[in-house]
């Protein structure tokens, strides 16, 4: 049975969390002052609605149009002149806001005398609509009352007060893209969810629940349509079942919940705290409950999630494009985890895995080919205590840490708590079922995994064309380098807090903003090459490249980024070409692919050749079909891993 990569120390900071769950009951702020009145009028008496049909010659017809639109905006603005003096206005003018007429005011107005004005410019008979005409903030600095606690969203401040140089930088990224409705499907393949849970409405879609064992399902039946997280506490009574018998004895975690909200919680609806993506639709897929999860259980679960079939159980409405999976186990990748992460590349779907909270070498799924593995950093961007790390971590994210035995310093940086810093999100008062729908913190890789999967889910809304391994490769070239405060690099003999490298710890810190300005651009595919003999004919076929959905790809260019021998590549301006690999020289040539679309943004993707001879000695089989397809799928990911390192250089 796999377990959740939650931490349990944060339960230390219930009581801290009901009174922070208070001050979230502050009444909103004022009104925004207003400095005018946008005003539509009714369609009969709307100038400005009326739209100019005359035709003629194209010079001649925007003269025409000006003109028209000047009279209609003149006969308007005498309208609204009347409007507002019949109404007593301490009018500076009138005007157009777009299609719609506008009062200006002498002085702003605020409260009862803004209201009074709007109510009575609303009841004249001539008037459809009238709004206040305020000043916007950038819309990217959501209004979510927990905003301010959510620290690890925030940009990567250096300075007293506004330290935390690991957060994701969202307000920048949220600048360029907030989401966009319906668009972007993101799987959490976890505990269920808290449908309940308000800052959750309208963010969830279908779901499934897979949990087959009964003890485990706690929802008093096995497999069913009804995601819903009915806790997953384990008591002494669970303790005297013997599949429980390497559990713990603990409260419910509200896991799914949790991540569900860090992913896509409703942002700036002014309550509660803001997900990563405004409009992303969250798929819940049950797979654990009491104790964890059955590995049959989450590998279905998992499947189902991307739209793979699962006998006995109905397809996927929802397939999802990026599917988050906190959970894993302490033994390294098996077959059956291989198998199933390949299927989902082979789907489309991005499999974000949490690295694990062994603070040890990476351990399934994290350490499967093809997974995006996602470490733990503290706010200083040191190492989290408790996170996994090694040479398959994609790049890290902020995971929550609390060295403190109270947890009670979860805001504001110190030499002395070391960036003591939870993470806010959706969470559930109970500690056993369901109680009332809150906000809580919480620790974990677990946690760190879904911030990855919201900034992928954001770089779909952008360029849907986005391959799983266009998604890392340009997460990772966006990343911000390490930082290194407390001296120490991680190592097997430094492997609580530490400094991260790009061996660690992945290429670096999760940057929104950089993720999403790399979003745009076609994607370089390649089908795999693998292993071969030497002296082989190989093939180089960038066909399955992809533009940006409105462009296309331009221009194909392959090179040669390494290799025992130098080669020239013919064709090298096809999206499909060949050549021949040296006689008897053994080793491994990288190549690379640039695609450039019609609008000059380029992408590249690299695919490795390896040239072995079969085993001198043993019996049959060993020939090159076999070799080349298993070096083909193992070698894949670790050269695009080495690859990502070497540029971050
Ligand atoms: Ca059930
Ligand atoms: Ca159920
Ligand atoms: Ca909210």
């Amino acid at each position: 049975m796999d377990s959740p990569y939650r931490i349990g120390r944060w339960r230390h900071c219930l009581l801290l969390l009901a009174l922070a769950g208070l001050v979230g009951l502050t009444p909103a702020r004022a009104e925004k002052p207003a400095l005018g009145f946008i005003v539509g009028y009714k369609a009969a008496v709307d100038e400005l609605r009326r739209d100019e049909t005359d035709r003629g010659p194209w010079a001649d017809r925007r003269e025409r149009e000006h003109a028209a639109w000047q009279r209609a905006a003149k006969r308007s603005r005498e309208r609204t002149q009347a409007l507002g003096r019949s109404l007593g206005l301490p009018m500076a003018g009138v005007g157009e806001a777009g299609r719609a007429a506008l009062i200006r005011l002498q002085r702003p107005m605020q409260g009862p005398e803004l209201e009074d004005a709007m109510r009575r410019l609303r009841l004249h008979p001539d008037v459809e609509w009238v709004e206040p005409n305020v000043l916007e903030g950038r819309l990217a600095i959501p209004n979510d009352t927990r905003w301010a606690d959510q620290w690890h969203l925030r940009e990567p401040g250096l300075t007293m007060g506004n330290f935390q140089p690991a957060a994701l930088n969202m307000p920048a990224a949220w600048d360029i893209s907030t989401g966009a409705t319906g668009a972007v499907r993101v799987a959490v393949v976890d505990t269920g969810v808290r449908f309940s849970h308000p800052d959750l409405a309208g963010r969830l879609l279908g779901g499934h629940d897979f949990v087959s064992e009964l003890a485990v399902a706690n929802d008093g039946n096995g497999r069913d349509n009804d995601p819903s997280d009915p806790g997953d506490w384990v008591d002494a009574g669970d303790l005297a079942n013997p599949l429980f018998g390497a559990c713990d004895l603990g409260d419910s975690s509200w896991h799914g919940t949790f991540i569900a909200g860090q992913i896509a919680a409703l942002s700036n609806n002014g309550s509660g705290v803001a997900g990563l993506n405004w409009d992303a639709r969250v798929v819940p897929v049950r797979v654990a409950g009491k104790c964890g999860a059955l590995v049959s259980d989450l590998l279905d679960g998992a499947r189902w999630a991307a739209g793979l079939p699962v006998a006995g159980v109905p397809s996927n409405p929802y397939p999802a494009r990026v599917v988050n999976l906190s959970f894993g186990g302490s033994t390294a990748c098996t077959a059956a985890y291989q198998s199933m992460v390949d299927d989902l590349r082979a789907a489309g779907a991005l499999l974000v895995v949490a690295a694990g909270n062994q603070a040890t070498a990476l351990q399934r799924p994290a350490d499967c080919s093809g997974v995006m593995a996602v470490a733990s950093v503290r706010r200083d961007g040191a190492k989290a205590d408790y996170s996994s790390f090694g040479p398959n971590v994609a790049l890290s994210a902020p995971g929550g840490s609390c060295n403190l035995p109270d947890c009670d310093d979860r805001f504001t940086y110190t030499l002395a708590n070391g960036g003591g810093s939870l993470l806010l999100s959706t969470d559930n008062a109970g500690t056993q079922g369901p109680g009332a729908d809150t906000y809580g913190y919480k620790q974990g890789t677990s946690f760190s995994a879904p911030q990855a999967a919201g900034v992928a889910s954001l770089m779909l809304t952008l360029n849907p064309s986005l391959t799983p391994t266009a998604l890392i490769e340009r997460m990772q070239l966006g990343a911000r380098a390490h930082t290194a405060y407390t001296g120490v690099a991680c190592s097997a003999f430094n492997n609580t807090t530490c400094d991260c490298t790009t061996s660690t710890c992945g290429a670096g810190l999760l940057d929104a903003e950089r993720a999403l300005q790399l979003a745009t651009g076609p994607a370089a595919v390649i089908a795999p090459v693998g292993g071969v003999l030497p002296g082989a004919q190989i093939t180089l076929d960038g066909r399955g490249s992809l533009a940006q959905v409105g462009r296309s790809i331009q221009s194909y260019r392959w090179t040669l980024e390494s290799g025992p021998t130098g080669l020239s590549i013919p064709n090298d301006t096809q999206a499909l070409t060949g050549l021949q690999l040296p006689a008897s020289v053994e080793g491994r040539w990288v190549f690379r692919l640039t695609v450039q679309d019609d609008l000059g943004a380029q992408g590249s993707d690299l695919v490795l050749a390896t040239a072995a001879r079969p085993p001198s000695s043993g019996g049959g089989g060993g020939g090159g079909g076999a070799l080349g397809a298993w070096w083909g799928l193992g070698l894949w990911a670790w050269v695009l891993a080495l690859a990502s390192r070497r540029q971050r250089r």
